[in-house]
């Protein structure tokens, strides 16, 4: 597959963002760049951190291994590599793969001439992540706010995190975050089985066309959003879980320090009830 005759044609000089023609190369089917020598440092090292963590920790069972931030009393200092050290370091390996990984993209994208959609979505991700293990901890004033890298000791944090603002799910961005994941999912299983259908047509016939697909929606609800509209749907619904799981994260301890619950007492207070 990575040898198609035609791929030699799209392996195209340029678009790079820095270095020039310097790492303007492929290696087998992988473009490299700058960025991507830059990648494989940070996942390297990252990779590394995380093996050293689980070597100095009681245990290798890959579900209880954890790699915990700081103590709070840290601050955002700098803590000993086995009091949190590691998790910071881990960290700025995780973002500086992140990052790299993103400019890649851009430089791939540029060489091709083609939109910047999939390195602003990918930085989507990259933000959810970033906002829980950098902006909110800088927000609070420790790196011990970050969330620890272990299976089963993040979902634990998650849990606890969410206890502390008593009942997570009546936070309204939160809401906000689970509907459009929801509505992400309804769309996604709506266009991948029109699709299939379509393409699966009763034995003997040909293939349908995008009358069909326009026609059973048409049927179906009145609506057809159009074979362009359901991808800018899908993208617009999943970035926004994304950014709105940013948001409803970062404003728990830095804007509202009571559960949650509370909040909605804004209804109850109104002056029209009175
Ligand atoms: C559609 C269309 C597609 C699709 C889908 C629809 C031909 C191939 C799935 C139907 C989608 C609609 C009506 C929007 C639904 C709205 C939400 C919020 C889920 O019309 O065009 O292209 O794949």
């Amino acid at each position: 597959m990575a040898m198609l005759s035609f791929e030699a044609k799209y392996r195209v000089r340029g678009g790079t963002l820095i270095g020039g023609d310097l790492f303007d190369f492929w290696v087998g089917p992988f473009y490299v760049g700058f960025f991507g020598v830059t990648a494989i440092f940070f996942i390297v090292v990252g990779t590394l951190l995380c093996v050293w963590g689980a070597a100095i920790g009681p245990t290798w069972n890959v579900w209880q291994i954890n790699i915990a931030p700081p103590d709070l009393k840290y601050g955002l200092g700098l803590a000993p590599l086995r009091e949190g050290g590691l998790w910071q370091l881990i960290t700025i390996s995780a973002v500086g793969a992140f990052v790299s990984w993103a400019l890649r993209q851009v430089e791939i994208s540029r060489k091709l001439g083609m939109g910047l959609h999939i390195p602003y979505a990918y930085g989507v991700a990259v933000l959810a992540y970033v906002t829980l293990v950098v902006i909110r901890p800088v927000l609070l004033g420790a790196w011990g706010h970050g969330f620890p890298y272990g299976i089963l000791s993040h979902l634990d944090w998650v849990s606890n995190v969410g206890y502390q603002y008593l009942h997570f799910h009546y936070n309204p961005l939160h809401m906000i975050a689970v509907t459009l994941f929801f509505t992400t999912t309804l769309a996604l299983s709506m266009h991948g089985s029109l699709i299939l259908s379509v393409v699966n047509p009763r034995k003997g016939e040909a293939v349908k066309t995008s009358e069909h697909e326009n026609t059973f929606f048409r049927d179906l609800l009145g609506y057809s959003i159009g074979a362009i509209g359901i991808h800018r749907l899908g993208l617009a619904l999943s970035l926004g879980a994304g950014i709105f799981s940013a948001l409803c994260i970062v404003v728990s301890g830095p804007l509202w320090t009571r559960g949650w619950p509370e909040w909605w007492d804004w209804w109850l207070n109104l002056p029209i009830w009175r």
